[in-house]
């Protein structure tokens, strides 16, 4: 039997993973391929597999804590789609605050599981935006020095560090990102992409489809630096039951809802890394779901799908990363959820916050 292809897209909180994630599967899917997604959460009640099973995609999630830490649940996933549908290729979304994935993710799939796996080389997706501030190239909200450790080690480990959202940023500031990126980490290549304007995708999708990753040393990680940046996070997941007598429609009701978090939390001066939600219609009559995300601060929540028609109930699910105290991001959604429209009945049936813990990692191979 082959074996079947691992492909894994890396990057910090809100870079355009899941996105990329959807797109790599059906350009896959189109081409005569099966394909098997894995996401990956500190918590439970993930957007980011609503969003991927709405689309159709066979999707296994892998909640409560990252796939190094849990190595042996990721194993258990890619064998449970394997059961349901027999993948050829598995693409995998770690979660975006994790780092040292070669060494702890793909290593030990290649020296465990070598004859079940080929491995892509590793591809870390960044946001010009974000990362134009990481690097000092322009102004604006950013993420104090342990957050960025972690930033910075994402990139360091990458085999192509991919710029998405080039539809963001004006040509001249996307030369200066890109040669400042190539210059800082010179073992990967840096390629360009706007997955929302379908631009780039080819070359990247042909370059991860194909190729083998190169096993090199491993970078040196500080464990302690990199769990005192998780823990200067916060984590939100909550999910929501919303209902009116009269059908509502999708969009103004989430986008009341993420400006009402994000104004809260512009006042704490707390720095949303990503804040996404869902909203998934009880019943089929209304289409699949929609899906409102902010990505800083200083942006408008952006309605990336919505609904065909109005909806008379439906389940809203919450997730808030944010540099800053959980207790902040609960009562930012809890005051959202208080405010909702008055017509709507929200109840909210789950909520979870906490700062991730420490990584220790299931394996930890340096070649
Ligand atoms: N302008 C623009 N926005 C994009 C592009 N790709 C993704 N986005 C948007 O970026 C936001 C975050 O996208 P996701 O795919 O959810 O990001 P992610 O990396 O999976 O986020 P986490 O799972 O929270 O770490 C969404 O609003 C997307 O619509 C792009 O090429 N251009
Ligand atoms: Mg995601």
């Amino acid at each position: 039997m082959s074996r079947a292809r691992y492909i894994m897209i890396g990057g910090f909180l809100g870079a355009g993973k899941t996105t990329s994630v959807a797109a790599l599967a059906q350009h896959l899917t189109d081409v005569g391929r099966t394909v098997g997604l894995i996401t990956n959460d500190q918590g439970r009640e993930l957007v980011d597999t609503a969003m991927l099973r709405a689309k159709g995609f066979a999707t296994e999630e892998i909640p409560g804590g990252c796939f190094c830490c849990r190595f042996n649940s990721l194993v258990d996933a890619a064998n449970k789609l394997t059961e349901q549908s027999k993948p050829d290729v598995f693409i995998a979304e770690p979660v975006g605050s994790c780092t040292d994935l070669v060494a702890t993710v793909t290593y030990p799939l290649r020296r465990i599981y070598g004859g079940d796996f080929s491995i892509a080389p590793l591809s870390v997706l960044v946001d010009p935006i974000r990362a134009s501030r990481i690097f000092g190239l322009s102004e604006g909200g950013n993420f104090s020095e342990k957050v960025t450790y972690i930033y910075r080690k994402q990139l360091e480990e990458a085999d192509f560090i991919v710029i998405n959202k080039t539809d963001l940023l004006e040509p001249e500031a996307l030369v200066t990102l890109r040669d400042k990126l190539a210059a800082e980490f010179p073992n990967a290549d840096v390629l360009q992409v706007s997955t929302r304007n379908n631009d780039g995708l080819d070359e990247w999708f042909t370059r991860i489809t194909d190729a083998e990753q190169i096993a090199r040393t491993v970078m040196e990680v500080d464990y302690e630096i990199y769990a005192e940046g998780e823990a200067l996070l916060g984590w939100l997941n909550a999910t929501v039951q919303l209902s009116t007598p009269e059908a509502f429609e999708a969009k103004p009701v989430l986008q009341q809802l993420a400006s009402d978090i994000q104004k809260q939390l512009q006042e704490q001066t707390v720095e949303i890394a990503h804040l996404k939600m869902t909203l998934s219609p009880d019943s089929t009559i209304g289409g699949q779901v929609a899906i409102i995300n902010l990505v800083r601060n200083d942006f408008v929540p952006e309605l990336s799908a919505d609904l065909d028609a109005p909806i008379e109930s439906g389940q809203l699910i919450i997730n808030l990363r944010a540099e800053g105290d959980p207790e902040l991001l609960r009562d930012a959604v809890k005051n959202a959820v208080a405010n909702a429209p008055t017509n709507l009945t929200a109840t909210l049936d789950h909520l979870e916050h906490f700062r991730p813990g420490k990584p220790e990692p299931t394996y930890r191979m340096v070649l």
